[in-house]
């Protein structure tokens, strides 16, 4: 049987990696194989695209530029990644997919029509089964991510994190808005309580719109 595809969204320090790992655990619990995977990257051609594009070398390209290699990253990790792990059986959960290229790079001025064309060439009509918007307000969530780089061990700000705080608010508005547009895929969860709180209101959402319930 094929394997469900669950995404992650939000904006910088939202949570989603934190998340994705409850998840997967409670998951597996309840006996299901887990795929856990990210983007831009996810497969090794998109790695490399990963790379070039979180540090910022290719941002000389332009918002147009970079989304196109946010897609071609994209088309990889689809092709290697995702669609073999649902054919085999398994639940994916994806850090980011293709609505953080219709935030962030159509946030940055890539019209709608380009943003279709080019998720359709990614994706080649794959939909999540379920999306998770966590919402934080960009405040909170980038003074967690400043928190994570004092960390030694942690990673420095991405060509992304660095943007101004009224990009993120603006990013944060486009989330809500798309949310609102496809309610039946979208599920908006507050992600301002602490981890175990927004954990519980994830497993709720899972249940209540994939049908696990009594696997908890
Ligand atoms: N991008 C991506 C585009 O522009 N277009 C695209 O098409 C795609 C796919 C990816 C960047 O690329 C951009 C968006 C991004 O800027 P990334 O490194 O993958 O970069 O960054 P993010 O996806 O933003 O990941 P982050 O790690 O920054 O955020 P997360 O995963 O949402 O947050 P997480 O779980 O790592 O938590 C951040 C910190 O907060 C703590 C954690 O311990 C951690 O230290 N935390 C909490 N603290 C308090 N309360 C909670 N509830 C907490 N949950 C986590």
């Amino acid at each position: 049987m094929r394997g469900r595809f669950i995404t992650f969204e939000g904006g910088e320090g939202a949570g989603k990696s934190t998340q994705i790992r409850r998840l997967r655990e409670r998951l597996e619990k309840a006996g299901l194989a887990v795929t856990v995977t990210r983007e831009p990257g996810g497969s090794p051609g998109a790695e490399v695209i990963r790379e070039v594009l979180l540090s910022g070398k290719a941002k000389s390209l332009g918002p147009r530029g970079e989304a196109m290699l946010f897609a071609a990253a994209r088309a990889d990790h689809v092709d290697a990644t995702i669609r073999p792990a649902l054919e085999a059986g398994a639940w994916v959960l994806c850090d980011r997919y293709a609505d953080s290229t219709r935030v962030y790079q159509g946030e940055a001025g890539v019209d709608r029509q380009m943003l279709d064309l080019l998720e359709l060439a990614a994706t080649a009509g794959l939909k999540p089964d379920l999306t998770i918007l966590i919402d934080v307000p960009a405040e909170i969530g980038l003074k967690r991510v400043e928190a994570r780089s004092y960390n030694p061990a942690g990673a420095a700000p991405d060509r992304f994190e660095t943007d101004t705080l009224a990009v993120h608010e603006r990013r944060r508005a486009l989330f809500l808005e798309l949310a609102d547009s496809e309610p039946d895929r979208i599920a908006v969860v507050d992600g301002t309580g602490d981890a175990v709180t927004v954990e519980a209101a994830i497993w709720q959402t899972v249940e209540a719109r994939l049908g696990l319930a009594g696997h908890g």
